[in-house]
């Protein structure tokens, strides 16, 4: 137990830690044992393998080559590195918003006869943006933002005026997602941009087509296909999972499918299937992002964050585990293995080892939705009772404040939210976002970080991983609000809202965007001047790189607790966590200590209220 409570400080997660080592079952944390010491290289963004002549290697101590067999430095070898990690962090988020869209698309077409429009104002408000006079119409401008060869991205005008005019300055201003990250692939070549300043800025680029063009387009869209987020409670954590139902856990990123699975297991004939089996019903349980896409628009449980998906098919309760893109570990299949549970891929773009995969297409969901929760059902009688560990932790949260959901809780505008941000009673606004690193304690960095903000009158807006780690620690109740400051908790107790508003998945970071803009222009200023902060505690995937560089991109200052592999380039880091504020008006920081990084994200809301004159 207390190597256990040294890995994470949720209890359900040390629970199942203790339960896997009995069993002999290895997880992230053992596999990061053993890959110790990692190569010091790739720590600092310093090897190379684009061309056939490496791989290549920097020595950072100054004692071995200092360029690439083709003469390549340390600067341009960092920030190739890191602009092909957020070429595929922005095609991870827009290939699921291109997703969105074609689905929409078929729905238009009535070739999706599962699917349906659920919030036709949203969807009026997007044709009127788009200047179209269809649903067809606006399917097919959306489907058509991937590969525009000449700018805007229409979303990017919701961006302050002044914001749009510095990107279009800088040239910056995304031209299609799809030729942006394209561009990032060309220019990282052997022997194409070799001036890591221009190869940054093409990487803020592509990043700002991800924020403000993929992630944008999968958040509005889904709103429109499957409802548009209002607050809902539920409950989150393994204990979610029954131990007398046929337990399906749902895990990725794309509400595509699991909006099917979700209705699946209603189904009147499902139901009797499982009562057959002797099961007391269809448990549906979601597992990362695709658990936040199904927890904040149906209240559908969550059963954990990314370090909890082996943690839950260890429990020996879980029929299946049904997955579709990003974020699912491909250790599942041996895990899988050593219980009954089905590990399903859906996906066309995802297959895994030890899998059973399940194509979905849009075309026909319902049906396969139908199929995969069947298989679930008819498994359950395979479940070995002796080996069943549920651990008895859940937390009620509740969850589901989109901006919409934001301007109604405060009365239909924005203006009471602006007023205590002047009057100082709300100090500013955090956005704590991002994955879990078993490189830091399972959500101690979010869990702190976001309890410091707070106590300090920060009101914080979490999506991803972060949001969970929240809901497990009860930090999404209204009544977290005694938690907060004294200015921040008589704000919460007024609405009759939590100081930490869940505002969705990774994706849904673009929901963040659109209310920073909105305050933004309320207050006539810019973003970056708005009293607001960024951190992404335990960050790790590439998405997570695309969104960092987004989100300064757009101007808000970010935290990172994790270290990013750019210490190689002096040049290049220095850029990142000092020279970027005088050309985007914000940087990054790196501070694994969340209180610590608490601090440089309230510092920096003083010194941008001071500015403000508030
Ligand atoms: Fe080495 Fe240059 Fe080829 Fe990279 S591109 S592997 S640094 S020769
Ligand atoms: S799921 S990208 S681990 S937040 Fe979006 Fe969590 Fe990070 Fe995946």
């Amino acid at each position: 137990m207390k190597e256990a409570r040294e890995k994470s400080i949720d209890q359900a997660s040390q629970e199942m830690l203790v339960v896997a080592a009995r069993a002999g079952l290895e997880t992230a944390w053992d596999r990061l044992e053993k890959q110790k010491p990692q190569c010091g290289f790739g720590e600092a963004g310093l090897c190379c393998r684009n061309c056939n002549m490496g791989p290549c290697r920097i020595d950072p101590f100054g004692e071995g080559p200092s360029k690439g067999v083709c003469g390549a430095t340390a600067d341009i070898m960092v920030a190739r590195n890191l602009l092909r990690s957020i070429a595929a962090g922005a095609a991870a988020h827009s290939d699921h918003g291109r997703d969105a869209a074609k689905t929409f698309l078929l729905l238009s077409q009535g070739k999706a006869p599962s699917y349906q429009v659920r919030d036709s104002a949203k969807m009026q408000r997007l044709m009127d943006e788009y200047g179209v006079q269809s649903q067809i119409a606006l399917a097919e401008a959306v489907m058509a933002e991937f590969g525009k060869q000449d700018g805007p991205i229409q979303f990017t005008r919701r961006a302050p005026k002044k914001r749009q005019e510095l990107w279009q300055k800088l040239g910056i201003d995304p031209r299609g997602i799809d030729r942006e990250i394209v561009e990032i692939m060309h220019r990282t070549h052997i022997g194409v941009d070799n001036d890591y300043v221009h190869l940054i800025l093409q990487g803020l680029r592509a990043s700002i087509a991800d924020g403000w063009g993929g992630s944008m387009i999968a958040t509005e869209i889904q709103d429109v296909m499957f409802g548009t987020p209002k607050p809902v409670r539920s409950q989150v954590n393994l204990g979610v999972l029954d131990e007398d139902k046929v337990n399906v856990i749902i895990h990725g990123h794309e509400p595509i499918l699991s909006e099917m699975i979700v209705a699946a297991a209603s189904d009147p004939e499902l139901l009797r299937l499982a009562e057959a089996q002797g099961a007391a019903g269809i448990n549906v349980a979601g597992m990362c992002c695709t658990g936040n896409e199904l927890l904040m628009r149906h209240g559908v449980p969550t059963a954990g964050n990314f370090l909890q998906q082996e943690l839950a098919v260890a429990t020996g309760a879980v029929e299946a585990i049904v997955v579709d893109v990003q974020c699912i570990m491909p250790a599942l299949g041996a895990l899988a293995g050593c219980y009954h549970t089905k590990f399903i891929s859906t996906s066309p773009k995802a297959k895994f080892p030890g899998a059973i995969h399940m194509e979905f297409h849009e075309e026909s969901a319902y049906e396969t939705a139908k199929d995969i929760v069947k298989a679930a059902v008819l498994n359950y009688a395979n479940r070995n009772p002796a080996k069943v560990r549920i651990p008895d932790v859940k937390s009620d949260a509740m969850v589901g404040f989109s901006v919409e959901a934001i301007v109604e809780a405060l009365g239909g505008t924005l203006d009471p939210l602006l007023e205590a941000i002047k009057s100082g009673a709300v100090r500013g606004i955090g956005a704590v976002v991002g994955c879990n690193n078993p490189k830091i304690k399972h959500d101690y960095g979010h869990v702190n970080l976001v309890k410091e903000l707070i106590k300090n009158n920060v009101l914080v807006v979490t999506t991803g991983c972060n949001a969970i780690a929240c809901a497990k620690e009860g930090l999404l109740l209204p009544e977290a609000a005694d938690l907060a400051g004294e200015g921040l908790k008589g704000v919460c107790k007024a609405l009759g809202v939590p100081p930490v508003l869940h505002m969705g998945s990774c994706v849904d970071i673009s929901r963040i965007l659109v209310a920073a803009a909105a305050i933004a222009n309320a207050l006539g200023v810019d973003i970056s001047d708005l009293p607001a902060a960024g951190a992404a505690p335990e960050w790790m995937s590439e998405k997570a790189v695309s969104i960092g560089a987004y989100v300064v991109s757009s101007g808000v200052y970010t935290v990172l607790g994790t270290v990013p592999p750019v210490l190689g380039s002096p040049e290049v880091a220095g850029l990142l966590t000092e020279g970027a504020a005088s050309v985007v008006g914000a940087s990054f920081a790196v501070e694994p200590e969340p209180i610590q990084a608490a601090r440089l994200m309230i510092d920096h809301i003083d010194s941008q209220r001071k500015k403000l004159g508030l």
